[in-house]
């Protein structure tokens, strides 16, 4: 049994339908010593990104990046032989059976993460095709969403909107943990900050419990090289807030823009 990745395919969704898969069969031997017909193996297709991990153990068998990768996760059976004058009839082997776990991690070059409400949802569709839904309320965007974006000439860049990141997240509060694992394998990421602390937020406080919840869940994510990006910039309070923010940073860069007003998206 082989497990393929295939371009064509983006989600294991088909998966929650179909969990047992079994390879045709070989025939049976026939007389004068003759070996059955092997069966036809089973190539089962998953997207680029899926992790194969071997279920009783944990361990993983093989992360299938790109379209193409493939690995043979059980061996077929051989086939028996009939009986002939000389020789007594022999039974074949069954095939090996192995129980995995699919696991899809998305692949993006960039990662948008911020708290619920910062703008992420606006942002990725105003730079790319991508139309996930936009709602005053958190937890708006349940599944990562990814888009496109033309930078110049063929340069395309994908982003992937990482939703509902909160404090507790890598406890698996709210919907973080399950999503958090979808950073994992984005090349950079943007803080996005909503700047314009309403309800008396405190958007540094929101900066340092985003980077609190990113470390406290993977070392590997802190190496990640980001870029903050304090967004609605247009709303009233922002400009003192953005001055603030600044002075807390010291030194790194910052974008200020407003995914609303397309100011300072480029
Ligand atoms: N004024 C203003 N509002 C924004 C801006 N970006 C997003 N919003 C609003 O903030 C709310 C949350 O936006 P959304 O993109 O769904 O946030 P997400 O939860 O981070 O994906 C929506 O009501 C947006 O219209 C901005 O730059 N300026
Ligand atoms: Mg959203």
């Amino acid at each position: 049994m082989v497990y393929a990745a295939d371009d064509n395919i983006q989600t294991l969704l088909d998966f929650q339908y179909r969990q047992h898969f079994e390879a045709d069969s070989g025939t049976h031997g026939s007389s004068n010593h003759k070996k059955g017909r092997y069966g036809k193996g089973l190539v089962i297709k998953v997207p680029p990104g899926t992790i194969i991990k071997d279920a009783h153990t944990g361990l993983v068998l093989r992360e299938l990046i790109k379209g193409g990768d493939s690995v043979v996760i059980a061996r077929g059976g051989f086939g028996g032989r009939g009986n002939s004058k000389n020789h007594p009839a022999t039974g074949g082997m069954p095939g090996e059976e192995k129980k995995v776990i699919l696991e899809l991690k998305l692949i993006a070059d960039v990662g948008i993460v911020g708290y619920p409400n910062a703008g992420k949802s606006t942002l990725i569709s105003k730079i790319s095709s991508a139309r996930p839904k936009i709602a005053d309320y958190p937890f708006t965007t349940k599944v990562p969403v990814l888009g496109v974006v033309k930078i110049h000439g063929d340069e395309r860049l994908v982003f992937a909107e990482v939703p509902g990141l909160i404090e507790g997240a890598h406890l698996g509060r709210g919907l973080g943990d399950r999503f958090l694992r979808h950073v994992e394998r984005t090349k950079t990421l943007i803080h996005l900050i909503d700047i314009s602390g309403f309800e008396g937020r405190d958007p540094y406080k929101d900066y340092v419990s985003l980077n609190k919840e990113l470390s406290l869940y993977s070392k590997e994510l802190m190496k990640k090289p980001h870029v903050i990006a304090l967004n609605k910039c247009d709303i009233e309070s922002a400009k003192e807030n953005v001055k603030r923010f600044k002075k807390h940073i010291r030194g790194k860069p910052v974008f200020v823009m407003s995914a609303a007003t397309g100011e300072g998206i480029k």
